[in-house]
């Protein structure tokens, strides 16, 4: 394929259509629809400093316990009228809904996937113009067609993704996806309205110079990860250390910078959150995938690959290591070495 004129999308995802194992035009016009929708959110965000109606919590709290945001609550809509819109797909799990959502409009009820989505990643930093996200996850579904889906359906391990991908609403908007033929960016271009081919074939670095964690949490964490930042702060010539620390709050917005640049995304579990916080379904086996596409890892910390994990709840939580291969190694032996109570 060649990058000498400007790609849209929907030119991309129909040319790469034949090389997809389910083809039958369906990931494209799911895809084309996320798209769409994050094209409405994107507008939304953009104004948001000047909308103020947009702004600011919700009266509600989440299935999580955390505050809504008014934008989390709009993204959510979108998407989900987005995706049911497409037809072929018959239920979502999301971020900001306690139960699945079944689509069960006679099309949808015969659709083919299963989507889980963090609508608005990073949330806490809309008010203050800081980099979000939306966060997707595709798969098939395993229950009969033409019934409603089930959670079943969503408890698939990451193994079984057929795409994911991440929107990120930042200096400029991308839409990041994989199908597992690697890791390919558009760039939004406002003036035509068209994610354009930007980053054909992404490629992370196998080592970098950037951990990424919250270290406010330090107190709290595995010896393992204490000493990995150790390492990290270090001084040493050979291996260029000390590293660079860049944390933003938003996993979309620290992972796109890591994957460019190389470096390394932690969020351990913790004694009070003894199973770290973000999400497995719509945070990290996304991420994971993609991250593996670009020649990366993600694991647990713990030995286990994250698109491994079978899932048991919609909104299980893991903690996460994700980015450069050399570099979550690194940090899974620290993980090995130390082995106090609260790393395990
Ligand atoms: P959210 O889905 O409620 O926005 O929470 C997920 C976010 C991630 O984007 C980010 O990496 C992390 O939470 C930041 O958490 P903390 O503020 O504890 O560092
Ligand atoms: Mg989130």
């Amino acid at each position: 394929m060649s990058t000498s004129r400007i790609l849209t999308l929907n030119e991309v995802i129909i040319q790469k259509q034949s090389a997809f194992p389910y083809a039958k035009g369906e990931l494209s016009r799911l895809l084309s629809h996320i798209g769409l929708a994050a094209k409405i959110v994107n507008n939304k965000v953009n104004k948001a400093g000047l909308e103020t109606s947009i702004i600011g919590a919700n009266d509600l709290v989440n299935i999580q316990g955390e505050a809504q945001q008014k934008l989390d609550a709009y993204a959510d809509d979108i998407f989900t009228k987005a995706l049911q819109a497409s037809g072929i797909v018959c239920g979502i799990a999301s971020e900001e809904n306690d139960e699945i959502i079944i689509f069960d409009d006679d099309l949808s009820l015969d659709g083919d996937y299963v989507i889980c989505i963090d609508p608005l990643d990073g949330s806490s930093n809309i008010d203050v113009n800081v980099s979000v996200g939306t966060i997707f996850s595709v798969y098939r579904r395993i229950s009969p067609h033409g019934q409603k889906v089930t959670n079943e359906d969503f408890l698939q391990p990451g193994i079984k993704q057929v795409a994911a991908g991440y929107i990120i609403y930042g200096s400029s908007t991308m839409l990041v996806y994989t199908t597992g033929l690697g890791t390919t960016g558009f760039t939004y271009d406002p003036s035509i309205g068209e994610f354009c081919m930007s980053h054909y074939y992404m490629v992370t670095p196998k080592s970098g110079k950037i951990y990424s964690i919250n270290e406010g949490n330090y107190v709290n964490f595995p010896q393992g990860v204490k000493q990995y930042i150790k390492h990290c702060q270090e001084n040493d010539a050979d291996t260029n250390r000390p590293y660079t620390s860049r944390y933003i709050g938003s996993l979309v917005a620290d992972f796109h910078r890591n994957l460019l640049k190389g470096g390394i995304y932690i969020y351990p579990k913790t004694a009070s959150a003894p199973n770290g916080k973000l999400r497995l379904l719509y945070e990290c086996n996304p991420i994971a995938f993609l991250a593996e596409q670009a020649g990366g890892l993600a694991t647990d910390g713990y030995g286990n690959r994250i698109l491994e994990i079978k899932p048991t709840d919609i909104h299980q939580r893991v903690s996460f290591f994700t980015g450069s291969r050399n570099m979550v190694e690194k940090a899974e032996e620290f993980m090995r070495e130390c082995t106090d109570e609260k790393s395990k």
